[in-house]
């Protein structure tokens, strides 16, 4: 008989749909066994009580070097993307290793004791000293026994926007990033903001990187780099290690030519991510009423077979002064900004935060709920996925790579009467 280290018990495991309950055996980092009922014991016996048990939660985006300094200098009164970016480049002059690896841990412990275990996040690498970039390389070492972490080169600046951020580009991925970042509607010229994408592309086929540019995170409907990086992914081959971020002009575009554009997305098969919460906040700010909703065409995208993820993109920045990270919100407000409301529609933006994030990571075999995989799995005090998501349910366990990582009880109220 096998000695399991960790038994889950009566779990209903959500794949593609929930399982009857089952225990799932866990012998060191490993799932060993799903049965109906085991009848060994283990040292840590968890019970599921015939609740939802997930793979862990992909944060396919986020900003961990920029993340806990809101206020710092001071708030961004317009809620624009560009006064978040003045605000940060005052902020990061005064980076400090400690400073940035202090902050970019306590919020992936934030987002692991929430149930996330794979994080893709961006480092600028537009300031001189690459202290971002360099403290994100570090905090991604130290914390990998409990959580994965991607870091891209994100030159925030632009790639053009000095003469040395292309050099400061190159150091990066002589450094060890695992993504190639960009943000071509904020170079210069709309013919800067082609040659960035071309350029980047040479640079992530020549180093052998994943790719994820901001894209088209502005209002503008004459912001076209998306199609660009379509282009661009469908000459080189390079399909789904593409991914294009934001994308939110895709919600400003005609239709004539947003149906051009989805076709070409469809033969490219990159991926896209979305991220909600901040892009309800920080487009239409030029708008009086009616006012756009500022964030991609997510449900048309899922509807045409493209690969969409959510993340959080900010955890109290200067461009987002809320969230916590819980991947639950992002979801939420996809399903009411995008209308997703339909049953299926509801469950597809859970995988937007699960299962989608990871393929756009290439997480690949690593992920999921299998006998042979690695022991990744969160416990939710829900019965399915609708129900975490309409009660923002609370993880109640997180186990990574076999250990029990976080608890969490969730919020029990004493009703005391009239
Ligand atoms: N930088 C940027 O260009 N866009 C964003 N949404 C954030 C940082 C958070
Ligand atoms: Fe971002």
């Amino acid at each position: 008989m096998t000695d399991f280290d960790l038994i889950v018990r009566r779990a209903r495991l959500w794949t593609d749909h929930l399982s009857a309950a089952v225990d799932v055996g866990i012998v060191g980092d490993r799932i060993m066994a799903i049965e109906p009922h085991l009848t060994n014991t283990a040292p840590v016996e968890i019970d599921a009580a015939e609740k939802m048990v997930s793979a862990p939660f992909v944060e396919s985006h986020i900003h961990l070097d920029s993340a806990m300094t809101v206020g710092e200098p001071r708030w961004n009164e317009s809620g624009t993307l560009f006064e978040g970016i003045r605000i940060w480049g005052e902020r990061k002059q005064s980076l400090t290793s400690e400073d940035v690896q202090a902050r970019a841990i306590a919020a992936l412990k934030a987002q692991a004791s929430q149930g996330v275990l794979f994080v893709r996040t961006h480092a600028d690498v537009s300031e001189a000293t690459l202290t971002a970039l360099k403290s994100l390389l570090a905090v991604r070492e130290a914390v990998r026994d409990w959580v994965t972490v991607q870091v891209v080169a994100f030159p925030q600046d632009g790639l053009y926007g000095s003469p040395r951020n292309e050099g400061l580009m190159e150091e990066a991925i002589a450094l060890g990033v695992d993504v190639i970042g960009g943000i071509p509607h904020y170079e210069l010229t709309r013919e800067d903001g082609v040659r960035s994408v071309e350029r980047l592309f040479e640079l992530a086929i020549q180093h052998d990187r994943l790719i994820d540019l901001h894209c088209d995170e502005i209002d503008d409907e004459q912001s076209r780099f998306l199609e660009v990086m379509a282009a661009c992914t469908l000459r080189s081959g390079l399909g789904d290690r593409v991914t294009a971020s934001h994308t939110t002009a895709f919600g400003s575009y005609n239709n004539a030519y947003a149906t051009k554009l989805m076709g070409t997305l469809r033969r490219a098969q990159l991926n896209i991510i979305a991220n909600p919460l901040i892009n309800i906040t920080l487009q239409g700010r030029g708008d009086t009423y009616p006012k756009r909703r500022g964030i991609t065409r997510v449900k048309e995208l899922w509807q045409n077979g493209i690969n969409v993820s959510l993340g959080n993109d900010c955890i109290q920045d200067p461009w987002y002064a809320l969230g916590t990270g819980n991947m639950l919100d992002p979801a939420s407000m996809a399903i009411h900004a995008c209308h997703m409301t339909g049953r299926a529609e509801m469950e597809a933006c859970y995988d937007m935060v699960t299962r989608h994030g990871a393929k756009t990571l290439h997480v690949g075999d690593r992920y999921g709920l299998e006998v042979g995989k690695p022991a990744n799995l969160i416990c939710l005090d829900a019965i399915d996925p609708y129900d975490a998501l309409r009660r923002r349910a609370t993880v109640t366990q997180v186990i990574s790579r076999g250990h029990l990582l976080a608890q969490t009880q969730p919020p029990q109220c004493q009703w005391h009467g009239a």
